[in-house]
């Protein structure tokens, strides 16, 4: 569910009728620019340029990060046409046509590609180019009006009481005011979502509910790649074998959980899945140890220093380009295993890092133990833990969406009758929710969610395990194994993906 989306809902509010109050503006000084004297090229150009931004922005509908900027493009450039069309010396038919299956053509290959960036870099370029060419035209025109810019001349214009100079200056405030506003289109940052949890929050698990979510539903295939030593110090095959996605399938086939990653082992997992036409990775680093101490920009720089120096092949901005890529773990793995060998900090941190920064998307991950243990502990760990996630949230900016992501709810609550979509299933994640906002520092987490897209959910990864809190409130002695992937509200997860 998502968190607080009242206000964002207004200030979006706003943005469209701010967008639309332009529109009207413009759509009335339009006329009173007019444009006399245009050469063939420049006839043509004012049809191509904005047919081309309508048909372009027909493509940035289609994805929800762009949807106001194609909204703001509709907005400004069908009125300019519209007014355009009244001027039949001006309006050209083949510009038009030829705008159309111009950005027509760019909306395919966007789709095709899924390069909607390129799309929003050409709309939102040729756009300013467009606005801020009409501002010159307009000065120009304005200038004119007053040539040969005596006092003289200024004062019979406002005489003669013309209305011309008033509507050229509101013109032009308006095409300003649009030139600013093309900000309103902004670069897309493809689905790639970015998991972070402690140790044993269920980052593993998770992994594997979405390996089956994304390669029954999402045309799903995977990458990894494992770095995992014996105790000589040597890479080890078996090892490596073991922390792969089908070996711990096959494991849970047979009964036995996956062995979780130890000290001496690194692993990185990309899924990568598609929903129609628009693809979406999601990536984890599973390790052992804890990082959340070390999640800062200062200590994030050293480790890529101090990886650097390891690295002599590579200078820094080479690894602040690559650190966190499969292909550079890949290499690294094949040429510097030796090197790397049982000094994973720095490598961890910085893949970490580098991944949250890069990622559109980023999914925090709060173990459910802590729900159990609330009066013993778990208060406290939670509390701990949304602060760091908060202050992550602070650092890692508001252009991001965020998920809060509560597992191993099957502890908590008897889900085998529940199902996923339900409204009691809901209802569970409004009482865990509730739970969490008695917490100060999940509170603070509430009021940024006023200005960021945060969202709260509640997973299982098997929904069939009977709870562990007993009524009484007491947890039960006994731990239940996983022995099959039974996921419970893991597809919202991937939801949150797209
Ligand atoms: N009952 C239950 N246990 C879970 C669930 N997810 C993880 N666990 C357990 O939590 C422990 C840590 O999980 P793991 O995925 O290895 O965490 P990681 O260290 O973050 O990779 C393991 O013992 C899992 O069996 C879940 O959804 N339900
Ligand atoms: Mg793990």
């Amino acid at each position: 569910m998502r968190i607080h989306s009242n206000r964002k809902l207004f200030f979006e509010l706003l943005a469209v009728a701010f967008v639309l109050l332009l529109s009207f503006f413009f759509f009335r000084f339009v006329r009173a620019i007019g444009f006399p004297y245009t050469s063939w090229l420049g006839a043509f150009l004012l049809s191509f340029l904005p047919a081309f931004f309508i048909a372009s922005a027909l493509g940035l509908a289609l994805h929800e990060q762009s949807r106001k900027g194609s909204f703001f493009l509709f907005a400004a450039f069908l009125p300019f046409l519209y007014a355009l069309s009244f001027d039949p010396e001006v309006f050209s038919i083949n510009g038009l046509l030829l705008g159309l299956v111009t950005g027509g053509l760019l909306d395919l290959q966007a789709l095709r590609s899924n390069s909607f960036n390129i799309l929003v870099r050409y709309t939102r370029a040729g756009s300013r180019i467009f606005f801020f060419a009409l501002a010159v035209y307009i000065l120009v025109q304005l200038l004119e009006l007053i040539y040969p810019f005596s006092i003289e001349g200024v004062r019979q214009l406002f005489e003669s009481g013309s209305e011309e100079p008033g509507n050229l200056g509101a013109a032009l405030l308006v095409v300003l005011a649009l030139f600013k506003s093309t900000d309103f289109i902004r670069d897309i940052r493809i689905s790639e979502v970015f998991v972070y949890g402690p140790s044993r929050s269920g980052k593993t698990l998770l992994l594997l509910a979405l390996y089956n979510h994304f390669v029954n539903f999402h045309h799903g295939t995977h990458q990894e790649v494992i770095l995992s030593y014996d105790t000589q110090g040597n890479l080890s095959k078996v090892n490596e074998n073991r922390l792969r996605i089908e070996s711990m399938l096959a494991e849970l086939e047979t009964g036995n959980m996956p062995k979780s990653t130890g000290r001496a082992d690194m692993a990185m997992y990309v899924l990568s899945g598609k929903r129609g036409a628009i693809p979406i990775e999601f990536s984890f680093i599973d390790y052992s140890g804890e990082y959340t101490e070390d999640l800062y920009p200062e200590k994030y720089a050293s480790a890529v220093h101090s990886l650097t120096e390891k690295l002599e092949r590579f200078n820094v901005n080479t690894v602040y380009r690559r650190i966190g890529t499969i292909s550079f773990m890949e290499l690294l793995k094949n040429e510097y295993a030796e090197k790397l060998r049982g000094e994973f900090h720095d490598l961890i941190l910085a893949s970490i890092y580098k991944k949250m920064e890069t990622a559109g998307k980023i999914i925090f991950l709060v173990d459910g133990d802590f729900l159990l243990s609330y009066q013993q502990g778990g208060r406290k760990e939670l509390t701990r833990l949304f602060g760091l996630y908060s202050r992550l949230v602070d650092l890692l900016g508001n252009e991001k969406s965020y998920a809060l992501v509560v597992t191993k709810i099957d502890k908590l609550k008897e889900l085998s009758e529940i199902p996923e979509d339900s409204k009691d299933a809901r209802d569970i994640e409004q009482e865990v929710y509730e739970l969490m906002s008695q917490m100060d520092t999940f509170r603070e987490i509430m009021h940024r969610a006023q200005k960021v897209p945060i969202y709260f959910y509640t997973v299982s990864v098997d929904a069939t395990l009977s709870p562990q809190l007993s009524n009484g409130g007491k947890t039960l002695e006994e731990q239940q194994r996983i022995t099959q992937i039974y996921p419970w509200r893991v597809g919202e997860i991937a939801q949150f993906g797209f």
